[in-house]
């Protein structure tokens, strides 16, 4: 299936901390799906960026002594290194304290206001700082801090304290959106993936939709967007975060009867709403899944195509958080072990349904599996013993039965890989083309090419088995592109593989071709030995 344009996210991240490989992970998982999407011949966007606001942001650079921009603007970079570093090619950064945000949130507001969605009321229920949210009763239960033995109340979602409180905000009319919202998740059965995570929104649907509260009493909360009209009140943050994904868009729309509009100057990406895929961590489901659909419906804008929600990384099978402190710093992981394989790592052993717990024992495991697949097969058909003119040979005229296997593997896993990734199953199409590479290894190994070369009678043969391994590591080099984008760059490169020639229709089997040149450089090898 062609796909004109995909449009995929990322969360943006709190800027209290700094970044770790939970959020790597996410920004990882959104850039392998819309290089996966470009590399199906789409106009892929994506982007990223940090949520700068609310409580939780102006507490942290009050404890760093900091004012909030000041302390916004370096924790943010920390973040847009982090997706530079690990080669996540997002088409747009925002923080939402540019104006450009502050524009798009307030033209949200605006309009849900005008659509009679906002009123204003008397809010009080529990209210939990970390999670920046109230909860109602039935959502809070008693438990002991863990430092002083005080009985404190906690969500019961988040395991965070909830303190009650009150005060006169504005609501967002969140309760008249079950039924549309029940009926959403039914037509579209892949709106929340994967199912785990469908059925708790549900069940959060029919235990009943309480109005939300939307704004904060400015003098509670300064640290935000002002309500249009009532500086007295600060928007709540995560109205104002997920908006980003509008504002990326060039939102406020000059929109006319019929027509959506364009977008303003300074976007890159236009037109792209409805986003196709939002990569969220299942901590923030809730969010993204009921509340922002509802916003978007009250505000008569096209929904989301897909909320895809993945699991978390423990260590030592602990979440792995900030405040826990059981961190692991990605900087340092891709200083080690180089930004391709971490990158790989995460996509292939990442849990969707259920947590994965990390190790870099893991990663060398994984680094190992590319080196010795992949690397150490280009390396052997592209040596200079075995391919002495440097070249792919032609494709074989006849076929030999002694690659039966290969041959089959080989023009079925560009659909498998393809079915896996539409349905989100990453570790399986990953998992087909190191099943396929498996089987090339061992074609290359049970014919011996080392003694075929020496036979000038066996041209026709050593010509077949090169051609195999080559087309083997052309495949997977083309698959692996959204997963290890450098990494197959250098291999295809190796190959002689023009830029043009590696989309996923050049990864089915190809017309007859004939010998052509292998590129030019055949240095560095591509996974080397890992330093003690
Ligand atoms: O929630 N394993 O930001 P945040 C996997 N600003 N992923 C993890 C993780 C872990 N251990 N820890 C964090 C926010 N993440 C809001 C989002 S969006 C409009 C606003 C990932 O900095 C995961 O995707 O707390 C999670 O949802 C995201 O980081 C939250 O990052």
């Amino acid at each position: 299936m062609k796909h004109s344009t995909a449009f995929i996210t990322t969360p943006i991240y709190y800027v209290n901390a700094v970044p770790h490989i939970g959020h790597l992970y996410s920004s990882v998982i959104a850039d392998t799906l819309k290089r996966y999407y470009a590399l199906k011949g789409a106009d892929a966007y994506l982007c990223t960026g940090t949520d700068e606001h609310g409580l939780k942001i102006q507490q942290a650079a009050a404890k760093n002594n900091a004012p909030p921009i000041e302390f916004c603007n370096q924790v943010s970079k920390s973040f847009k290194e982090l997706s530079d570093a690990a080669d996540i090619s997002y088409t747009s950064f925002i923080r939402t304290t540019e104006p450009r945000h502050a524009k798009a949130v307030a033209a949200l507001w605006t309009e849900l206001e005008k659509k009679g969605y906002i009123y204003k009321g008397k809010h009080e229920g529990w209210y939990a700082v970390s999670d920046e949210a109230f909860y109602a009763s039935n959502q809070v239960q008693e438990a002991v801090d863990e430092k002083t033995g005080e009985k404190i109340m906690v969500s019961t979602e988040s395991g965070q304290r909830v303190e009650w409180t009150e005060e006169e905000n504005y609501k967002f009319k969140l309760s008249a959106f079950e039924e549309p919202l029940l009926k959403w998740i039914d037509d579209n059965p892949t709106a929340i993936v994967p199912s785990n995570r469908k059925n708790e929104v549900t069940q959060w649907i029919k235990q009943g939709l309480a109005d939300l509260s939307i704004s904060r009493l400015r003098s509670r909360l300064d640290w935000g967007i002002p309500v249009p009209n009532d500086p007295g009140h600060t928007i709540y943050v995560w109205l104002d975060a997920l908006t980003n994904y509008l504002t990326v868009n060039g939102y406020p729309w000059i929109t006319t009867e019929n027509n959506k509009g364009e977008g303003t100057q300074n976007s890159k990406i236009t037109n792209a709403w409805p986003a196709d895929v939002h990569v969220v961590g299942k901590d923030i489901v809730r969010f993204h899944a009921i509340y922002w659909p509802a916003f978007l419906m009250a505000a008569q804008l096209p929904l989301p195509k897909q909320i895809l929600a993945h699991a978390h990384w423990t260590m030592g099978k602990q979440k792995m958080s900030k405040s826990r402190g059981n961190v692991a710093d990605p900087f340092q992981v891709m200083n080690t072990y180089g930004v391709d394989p971490v990158r790989y790592y995460l996509v292939r052993d990442g849990g969707f349904a259920d947590d994965g717990d990390y190790s870099e024992e893991n990663i060398i495991k994984r680094y190992k599996d590319l080196a010795g697949q992949l690397g150490n097969l280009l390396n052997r058909c592209t040596a200079p013993s075995l391919n002495p003119n440097a070249t792919i040979p032609a494709t074989p005229k006849n076929s030999d039965a002694r690659d039966e296997t290969l041959r089959t593997k080989l023009a079925e896993l560009p659909g498998i890989f393809d079915e896996s990734f539409e349905s989100r199953e990453f570790g399986k199409g990953i998992s087909a083309v190191f099943d396929m590479l498996a089987e090339a290894n061992k074609n290359f190994q049970d014919n011996k090419p080392w003694d075929l070369v020496k036979d000038p009678s066996q041209k026709e043969r050593l010509d077949q088995v090169i051609y195999h391994a080559i087309e083997s590591c052309r495949v997977a080099g083309i698959l692996l592109q959204p997963v290890l984008p450098s990494k197959m760059n250098t291999l295809l490169t190796r190959l002689g593989v023009p830029s043009e020639k590696r989309s996923l229709l050049d990864a089915y089997p190809q017309q007859e071709q004939s010998e052509t040149p292998l590129g030019e450089n055949r240095e560095p090898v591509l996974f080397p030995r890992l330093k003690k």
